[in-house]
């Protein structure tokens, strides 16, 4: 370490979350404590010896590393190159609709070129149903008639980086996440116009990504839903995202966005949707995969022995979007105005509180109305503190059935879904 121990505070006051570094730059990737970091030299907090929790630390890499992809805002969190995953830092999920160049990434394979002709992107609905349709991108436009929904897109893995011990996968914090407006055509309208048979039970999605091996015989993904869920008027083929084609790393031209349940429902470059007859067992749909276990498991066992069922609603989540996690305010600063967003699969929200104390009171944050059914709530609050000093605050969502999230990701298990442990950010005043 560099720092000179006894210097003034080098850190410059921000007068909002304007600098992601915050003052817990050089905190470290494992959440070091505040003060051996190189910036660190407030003598206020290291007499504290203040250290910002697991759950308050920024995305893994987050101040290291620039996010370089065409389109992307360079504060994206990579986590991982093959496949290509990035996640959307919380402070960068404050537009009321998420912008493209902020949405979250995560592809299983590869990356398809760019479809040279997206009007004759052509899409198949067959297996059971009586009448089987083969429709290019076009022919759907004409066909039936385009919405749009402002609605969540949410890995099912998102929350797995706060289970203890780690669980395998993508280690997302709250970033695996984005609230955009989709425009596409009802999937149950194309659905009913295939005539699905009563034998139906399980769609079976198909697209063009190649695996990662090359190997043409292997799909990358390829998962499923009941016909019940399928029906869902929210269910849209999408070919255009906040009003532009959808791009082609968002699976454009063509993909499925099916709000409420994990993101790897939301096939990209989508090229046949399959009815089947029983519950789908492609590339995602068997072993651990998107699953969970009937019972509590032991943290960091196999689970061997024990049945698992298939992740359905993904659980209510809140995450404050300003001020950034590690934002310094000036001596003073004693009225916090917090802004966030909260959404919960399939079940609405019913509120959001907030804390500075650790979740020994709680303060209602103000919902804003939702556009639409799976829309995000964007969130405000004002806090008043009672001092200077360095704060978490934390927020939690509860949904309409009273459910609301844990101070800790509990629900161990192997794939580490369903972690909603409530998100915190630092904050340091004065
Ligand atoms: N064809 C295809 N579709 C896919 C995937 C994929 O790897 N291939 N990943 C899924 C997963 S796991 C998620 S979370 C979302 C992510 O969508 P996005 O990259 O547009 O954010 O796409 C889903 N659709
Ligand atoms: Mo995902």
């Amino acid at each position: 370490m560099t720092a000179k121990r006894d210097d003034a505070p080098t850190i410059p006051v921000q007068t909002a979350g304007l600098d992601r570094r915050g003052f817990l730059a050089g905190a470290g990737l494992a959440g070091a404590a505040l003060g051996s970091g190189t910036v660190m030299t407030a003598g206020s907090v290291r007499a504290q010896e203040a250290k910002p929790s697991e759950a308050a630390k920024p995305a893994a890499a987050a101040d290291s590393a620039s996010f370089a992809f065409e389109g992307k805002d360079s504060g994206l969190t990579s986590l991982g190159d093959r496949p290509l995953v990035a996640e959307t830092p919380a402070h960068l999920l404050d537009d009321d609709t998420t912008p493209i160049s902020k949405f979250f990434i995560r592809c299983n394979g590869q990356v398809p070129e760019a479809a040279a002709d997206r009007e004759n992107w052509s899409l198949t609905i067959d297996g059971e149903v009586e009448a089987p349709l083969v429709l290019s991108l076009k022919e759907l436009k004409e066909r039936f008639k385009p919405r749009t929904y402002r609605m969540v897109l949410e890995c099912g893995g998102n929350g797995r980086s706060f289970f203890q011990p780690p669980a395998r996968g993508n280690q997302w914090t709250n970033g695996g996440a984005g609230c955009a407006e989709w425009t596409g055509i009802p999937l149950n309208e194309v659905l009913r116009a295939a005539k699905v048979k009563p034998s139906a039970q399980y769609t079976a999605h198909h697209g063009a990504d190649p695996h990662l091996s090359g190997d043409a015989k292997k799909e990358s993904l390829s998962r499923g839903m009941p016909v019940a869920k399928a029906m869902e008027e929210h269910n849209l083929l999408v070919f255009a995202m906040n009003g532009e084609p959808l791009p082609n790393i968002h699976g454009g031209p063509l993909r499925l966005v099916v709000p409420g349940w994990p993101g790897s429902l939301s096939h990209k470059w989508l090229t046949r949707i399959t009815l089947r007859d029983r519950e789908h067992d492609g590339q995602g749909m068997t072993g651990h995969s998107y699953r969970l276990p009937e019972r509590p498991l032991v943290p960091g066992s196999k689970g061997d022995g024990v049945p698992f069922r298939i992740l359905e609603s993904m659980p209510v989540r809140a995450v404050t979007t300003s001020p950034a996690n590690g934002t310094r305010l000036p001596a003073g600063a004693h009225d916090l105005d917090l802004r966030g967003a909260a959404w919960g699969g399939d079940v609405p929200i019913a509120r959001v509180d907030v804390s500075i104390d650790g979740g020994q009171t709680w303060s209602e944050a103000k919902l804003a109305a939702l556009k639409n059914r799976y829309d995000w709530h964007r969130w405000t609050a004002r806090l008043r503190l009672p001092s200077d000093g360095y704060y978490e605050i934390f927020a939690r969502a509860t949904d309409v059935n009273g459910r609301t999230q844990p101070t800790l990701a509990t629900n161990w298990n192997p794939q580490g879904y369903g972690g909603n442990a409530q998100h915190r950010i630092a904050i340091l005043v004065g």
